[in-house]
C-alpha cells in the first residue's frame, strides 16, 4: 500500500481508494443493497412524498446481518484496514443504507458518527460505496482532520431550523458548530474534503470526522450508497451521555445487549462482530 493513502487516513481521518470494487463485487454489493431496501430493520427512518420514496436510512439490519457479513468478508477490506491501520485485526461492525431519491433531498447534516456510537479509537473506518457516478457537487464531505478534534455532542436531525440541535445536552461535550452558516460567511472557514467518485471507488473516512453534504439535486437526483463500518486493534468502548436531552437512543443503542458488559474504554469486542483478519 502507497504511504500517502496511510498517512492521508490517518492524518486527514478520509481517503478515496480508486477502483477498489471490481464490476462484480459492486454487483453483488448492489443486490444485497437493493433486499435490504425491501426487506428494512427496525432503525429504518424513510420519508415519502405522497406514496414515492424520497429517503431511507438504515442501520444495523438484523435480517440482512448474515448475508452481509459473508457478503463483506468476500471484499477487500480485512486486509486493507489492517494495512491501512497497521491493525492485526479487523472487524466488521455493521451497515447503514441511505437511499436519496427524486432530487429533492437535502444535506445530510453535519455530524460524527461517534455522537450516536459509543466508539473511540484510531482504528474504525466508514467505507462509502455508491452505485452510482457522484459528482464534486454531490459528494460527502469531511472536514479535515476533525476525527483528531473534539468529541461533539451530535445534532437530532430534527429540527430544519436549527443544523446543531443537540441530541444529548447537559454540556458534557461542545456543541456542533454550525459549519454551514461559517462557510455562508467565510468560504474558507473549514477545511473541507470531498471528491467526485466512480461505480467502484471507495470513501473511507474516520467515523470521528466532522462529515455532511452528499445531497442530491436535479442534476444528480438519485443516490445509493451503502456504507459498511469496521474496527481494528485500537477500538474502544466509550459510553454515551446517559440520559440524553432528546430521549436518544429511543430502540436502545445499536447491540445494546451485546455490549452490555463493556467497561468504558475496555476493547470494542464481541463474538456478534465478525472477525475478517
Ligand atoms: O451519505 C450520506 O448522506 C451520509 C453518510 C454518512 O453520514 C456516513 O457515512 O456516516
Amino acid at each position: 500500500m502507497k504511504s500517502t493513502l496511510r498517512k492521508a487516513f490517518l492524518e486527514d481521518g478520509a481517503v478515496v481508494i480508486k477502483g477498489l470494487l471490481s464490476p462484480d463485487q459492486l454487483a453483488l454489493c448492489q443486490a444485497a443493497f437493493d433486499w435490504a431496501v425491501e426487506n428494512h430493520g427496525p432503525n429504518a427512518f424513510r420519508m415519502f412524498d405522497g406514496t414515492v420514496q424520497q429517503s431511507h436510512v438504515d442501520n444495523a439490519n438484523p435480517r440482512a446481518k448474515e448475508h452481509l457479513e459473508n457478503l463483506v468478508a468476500k471484499l477487500p477490506f480485512g486486509n486493507l484496514l489492517a494495512e491501512l491501520w497497521n491493525s492485526n485485526h479487523v472487524w466488521y461492525f455493521a451497515e447503514e443504507i441511505f437511499l436519496k431519491a427524486g432530487g429533492k433531498g437535502s444535506r445530510t447534516l453535519w455530524h460524527q458518527d461517534t455522537s450516536y456510537l459509543p466508539w473511540a479509537g484510531m482504528h474504525w473506518a466508514n467505507a462509502w460505496i455508491s452505485f452510482e457516478s457522484v459528482p464534486k457537487e454531490n459528494a460527502l464531505e469531511v472536514i479535515r482532520g476533525s476525527h483528531l478534534g473534539p468529541r461533539y455532542d451530535g445534532t437530532t436531525f430534527l429540527d430544519p431550523n436549527d443544523p446543531t440541535q443537540p441530541l444529548h445536552g447537559g454540556g458534557l461535550w461542545p456543541r456542533l458548530p454550525d459549519i454551514e452558516a461559517e462557510r455562508k460567511l467565510k468560504p474558507d472557514a473549514y477545511e473541507v474534503l470531498s471528491w467526485p467518485t466512480e461505480p467502484g471507488d471507495v470513501l473511507l473516512i474516520h467515523p470521528g470526522t466532522l462529515h455532511g453534504g452528499a445531497p442530491v439535486d436535479e442534476a444528480f437526483p438519485d443516490r445509493h450508497t451503502f456504507v459498511f463500518r469496521f474496527f481494528g486493534d485500537d477500538a474502544t468502548f466509550n459510553p454515551l451521555p446517559q440520559p440524553s436531552a432528546s430521549g436518544y437512543p429511543r430502540q436502545g443503542f445499536l447491540f445494546t445487549e451485546e455490549l452490555s458488559n463493556l467497561e468504558p474504554g475496555a476493547p470494542f469486542r464481541h463474538p456478534t462482530f465478525r472477525q475478517l483478519v
